[in-house]
């Protein structure tokens, strides 16, 4: 039988093929990995607790604030909070980029992170997820509010996410591959479940809110209808799964293969998602494994962010389902 390896392990052994590896990334991850394991555990007793519902504010997102998006937002800041490396934190619960006080001189990385995506399935008990990103600062950062944390995805450190399912995983990639681990939760570790992930090419799904049709671009309109089509020799038509939570949607993805779409609207050019804390780290993640990013009409890792809450279509998967989507998507949008 093989010996178990635990996240920590794995990143120290990935970290003795770099030699200028300094142990700061680990370190980091390690942070993020306790964020996930103290979230995971307050939602394995969410209904026994008094931290389902919402705290009745609406966030920079104008969206309602679940108790358990505030509760998981602070998780993750506490845990920067005992670190002098990450300097600035941007999340999606909060309006402007936080200043580590402790890491305020020595912090040399920026982290962005999704608190709980997929906050409707928090009162049904459907998957959730954590999406993070971490950046490395510039040398002599302006400070918060300044541009100098605001790098295109290509640049990034690291993404990935935590997915809490019917068990808790974490992915990740810093640019040598996308790695799997499982959270056991009996002696709360992460083990190593799968390593250098690759994706199909193409698949036979994609994840969409087809509720949003009559708001679609034709060209949008025109792709979904091609992907219904009856065409076997194409694995036509491909099935609809879709889950609220992006993390999820984009994990069966990334296994399955197939893509995820969450297009600009008519009325909504700029779509939902936000490019510094979802749509980046996953491509970061998707594209190692060989897949594809996009807008629909430009690929995610080059886009110079210019806000830290900034939205963007997001078209993600395998990479001949991209590339297909991008021809439908393009003559109109571009
Ligand atoms: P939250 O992070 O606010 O929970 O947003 C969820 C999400 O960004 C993503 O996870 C889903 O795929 C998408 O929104 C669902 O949006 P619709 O409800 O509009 O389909």
């Amino acid at each position: 039988m093989s010996r178990p390896i635990s996240l920590t392990q794995h990143i120290l052994t990935q970290q003795r093929l770099h030699p200028e590896a300094t142990g700061e990334f680990s370190a980091i991850m390690t942070q993020i990995a306790l964020g996930g394991k103290m979230i995971a555990q307050d939602l394995r007793q969410a209904g026994l607790l008094d931290i389902l519902g919402t705290t009745g504010e609406v966030n920079v997102q104008g969206e309602e604030v679940q108790k358990l998006d505030q509760r998981a937002n602070e998780t993750f800041v506490q845990v920067f909070e005992s670190s002098t490396l990450v300097r600035t934190v941007v999340s999606e619960e909060m309006e402007d980029p936080y200043t580590v006080v402790s890491a305020e001189r020595t912090g040399k990385y920026a982290v962005f992170f999704d608190p709980l995506d997929g906050s409707s399935n928090i009162d049904v008990n459907a998957s959730l997820g954590s999406i993070f990103s971490i950046h490395r600062l510039s040398p002599s950062p302006s400070g918060n509010g300044g541009a100098s944390f605001l790098k295109p995805g290509a640049e990034q450190v690291a993404g990935g996410y935590i997915l809490f399912g019917a068990s808790t995983i974490l992915v990740y990639t810093c640019g040598d591959g996308v790695h799997l681990f499982t959270l056991n939760p009996g002696i709360g570790e992460f083990f190593l479940s799968g390593s250098n992930i690759t994706m199909p090419a193409h698949g036979a799904i994609y994840c969409v809110n087809e509720g949003n049709c009559l708001k679609w671009s034709n060209g949008m309109k025109n792709y979904i209808d091609h992907l219904q089509e009856i065409d076997p020799a194409t694995g036509r038509p491909y099935s609809l799964r879709y889950t609220g939570c992006l993390a999820a949607d984009v994990h069966r993805v990334l296994l399955k293969g197939g893509l995820y779409l969450y297009p600009g609207e008519v009325d909504k050019p700029e779509g939902k998602l936000r490019l510094m804390y979802e749509a980046a780290p996953l491509t970061f993640v998707i594209e190692q494994a060989g897949g594809i990013g996009s807008t629909g009409f430009e690929r995610i890792q080059t886009i110079q962010p210019k806000t830290p809450h900034q939205r963007v279509p997001l078209v993600i998967g395998s990479r001949d389902d991209v590339e297909l989507a991008e021809k439908f998507l393009k003559p109109e949008m571009g």
